[in-house]
């Protein structure tokens, strides 16, 4: 009798071993905004490689139009229907106008080396942001650089007066709509799905994005002129939802910790020569393209507009936004200097 309790006890012990470790097999969902290809698909890729060599989790990763658009994909990350997503500044803003800080033209810095150490060790997005993020039910885990911005258009600009009626898509941030205004153009907020189509039938002119974007997307085909007036870089940032990354244990959050940072790694090496080769298949795929790089002079008068929008910031986003942009300016400051 004793014998026979004894087996029974060990049977279900083993039973709830079974369980437990089939119930920590756990499918994560993850959504970008791009492609498989593109820069965020590749961050994902990388951190979906070293989750799924280092657990037994599967991540599933879902590309830009499969879940919605943006702002579609954030509200599911938020109801922890998604446990990661992409979404970068230029849609959060409605969400956490702070974020917005990313958008600020010719405040991020052009040099590789400071790009790099600035998104590896900066406080304001290791405290100030998470910060904010947590606020909103996301554990803010990195944000990373697309590359230098470019602005596509039907005809030559030199200088905001050039931009005059001339309509630009930018991302729905309030932010971008000051940014283009002090550009002198019309500012067209659109999410990225209506893009391709506006351009094509003359909605809008023109937009921005990186180079490997304008590329990848296919945005020369409608666009005549391709013009880098050194305003800014693509931020975007990953995050986990926070009910969801909370209720792991110490060890899964280190394990996404590692996968966020060797992304974060490789996607800064993988960007090495990303732009000049999107230059070079865009004049490739269409050779009357023009490029047109704004000289020190022509880009003075954007830059002298650009303190407008540093003020329209301050304006949005009152004391916290005030502490936030100091906080960037003494990382950028270390950054410079490291
Ligand atoms: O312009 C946009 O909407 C977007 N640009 C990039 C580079 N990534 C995601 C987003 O859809």
């Amino acid at each position: 009798m004793i014998k026979i309790m004894y087996v029974a006890r060990r049977a279900s012990l083993f039973a709830l071993l079974l369980f437990s470790m089939q119930a920590s097999a756990a499918t994560w969902r993850y959504a970008i905004e791009e492609s498989l290809s593109e820069v965020q698909g590749v961050y994902a890729a990388k951190f979906k490689e070293v989750i799924e060599s280092n657990s037994n989790h599967e991540v599933l990763i879902y590309p830009f139009g499969t879940l919605g658009e943006s702002a579609d994909v954030m509200e599911q990350a938020q109801a922890g229907i998604l446990q990661f997503v992409d979404q970068s500044p230029g849609f959060t803003g409605s969400l956490i106008p702070e974020t917005q800080l990313f958008l600020m033209p010719y405040i991020l810095p052009e040099k590789k080396s400071e790009v790099r150490y600035f998104y590896k060790h900066a406080r304001v997005i290791k405290e100030n942001f998470k910060a904010l993020y947590a606020k909103q039910n996301l554990e803010l885990l990195r944000m990373f650089p697309e590359g230098a911005v470019a602005i596509t258009t039907q005809k030559e600009f030199r200088s905001p007066e050039d931009l005059k009626g001339q309509k630009i898509r930018v991302m729905t941030s309030p932010l971008l709509v000051e940014t283009y205004k002090a550009f002198g153009a019309v500012p067209t907020p659109l999410p990225w799905g209506e893009v391709f189509g506006a351009l094509q039938t003359n909605m809008i002119q023109g937009q921005e994005n990186p180079w490997f974007y304008i590329e990848s997307g296919k945005l020369y085909e409608v666009t005549e002129v391709i013009t880098d007036v050194g305003h800014n870089i693509f931020t975007t940032a990953i995050m986990a939802n926070l009910d969801f990354y909370a209720s792991l244990p110490k060890a899964e959050q280190q394990l996404i910790q590692l996968a966020s940072e060797t992304a974060l790694d490789f996607i800064l090496d993988y960007q090495d020569g990303l732009t000049e080769a999107s230059r070079a298949k865009i004049k490739n795929a269409k050779p009357s393209i023009k490029f047109v790089t704004l000289s020190d002079a022509e880009r003075a008068p954007f830059r002298k507009n650009a303190k407008q929008v540093e003020a329209k910031f301050i304006e949005m986003t009152g004391p916290s936004g005030q502490a936030i942009l100091n906080q960037l300016k003494v990382d950028l400051d270390a950054a410079r200097n490291q």
